[in-house]
């Protein structure tokens, strides 16, 4: 088996993840949980080995687009570990049954989390904002239902200007919304009353791997006593960190960051692009997760309830 027997349809999803067309660690791990039924539905597999092979190399090829959000894993695994039957039929629906059911469990999981994080904010409450997070669009969201006025300050978010996505949302809610450049967090911390950011994935010591640029807001939002609140559904804890791995932090290209004009301009200098970074917990006031907020240093408690010791179990209660 080879990546001839992969349904385009994994491949094209692939290759949205890797190119950013699908972004975000909740949208990435909904996107390979549909592709792994794309690929189960769509297969021609003569026998049970062979669709399972097939299985495993679509799930290879998704698993190789980014490297550093545990919601692509654990979805993964979560349809995976769901397949199971005698007959390539039996394979096949329950392949196709592990993934609606996981897509189900993800919206339901944001939903809930959206209304713990709500009850942190106030009527009138300015929240600032760093990327583009539909956990953190939950809580928002939820907290216009309730009827609160959200005043908004966004961070703009470079090289890939989330913030843009995030200002399009907030104002579809209703939120005003201010526009800044990164650099200039500092100086609007001081009008925030909470600072907002997702997660990619959560470390058994309440570690929080975030977008590029979170460590450092939450350094100045901690220096200005403006609480750092982190949503991230339990599907970003990563069940690895128990056993003592360390989370991969994706390098991106330079294009992101310098056109080829500029760079012929400049000369001869090294780019590096990291995407992504580490805020320690100490940093961080809460994480809200659907099963409710807690301090980052407890998260290893509610890791240990959901994956026992090992490192290998799914993401599941
Ligand atoms: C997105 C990012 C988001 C988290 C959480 O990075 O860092 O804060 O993925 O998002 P990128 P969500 O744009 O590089 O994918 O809450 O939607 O899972």
């Amino acid at each position: 088996m080879g990546d001839h027997d992969i349904h385009p349809s994994v491949t094209e999803i692939a290759e949205d993840i890797a190119e950013m067309e699908i972004r975000g660690a909740a949208t990435i791990a909904d996107a390979t949980a549909r592709a792994l039924a794309e690929q189960a539905a769509g297969s021609d597999a003569a026998t049970p080995e062979a669709f399972e092979s097939e299985l495993r190399d679509a799930a290879r090829r998704l698993l190789d687009t980014r490297p550093t959000a545990v919601s692509l894993p654990n979805s993964l695994r979560y349809v995976l570990q769901r397949t199971e039957g005698e007959t390539v039929e039996e394979l096949r629906e329950s392949a196709v049954a592990g993934a609606r059911e996981f897509r189900d469990r993800l919206d339901s999981a944001q939903t809930d989390l959206g209304s713990i994080g709500a009850n942190r904010l106030r009527d009138g409450d300015t929240v600032l904002f760093h990327c583009h997070s539909t956990d953190v669009m939950a809580c928002i969201r939820a907290a216009r239902e309730q009827g609160k006025s959200i005043d908004a300050i966004v961070k703009e978010t470079r090289p890939r200007r989330q913030g843009h996505i995030t200002a399009k949302q907030l104002r579809e809610l209703g939120v005003s919304v201010t526009l800044i450049v990164d650099g200039a967090a500092g100086r609007y911390l001081g009008d925030a009353d909470h600072v907002f950011v997702g997660a990619d994935s959560v470390t058994a010591d309440g570690s929080v791997v975030n977008k590029i640029g979170t460590r450092q807001l939450a350094v100045t939002a901690r220096e200005r006593d403006t609480p750092i609140v982190v949503a991230a559904q339990t599907l970003k804890l990563d069940p690895t960190t128990l056993t003592g791995q360390t989370v991969e932090i994706e390098m991106r290209e330079e294009s992101e960051v310098l056109s080829e004009g500029d760079r012929a301009e400049i000369g001869d200098i090294t780019v590096e692009n990291p995407a992504f970074d580490v805020t320690p917990p100490r940093y961080v006031d809460a994480i809200v997760t659907e099963r409710g907020q807690f301090p980052p240093e407890s998260i290893v408690f509610l890791m240990r309830e959901l994956f026992g010791e090992q490192a290998s179990q799914p993401w599941e209660e």
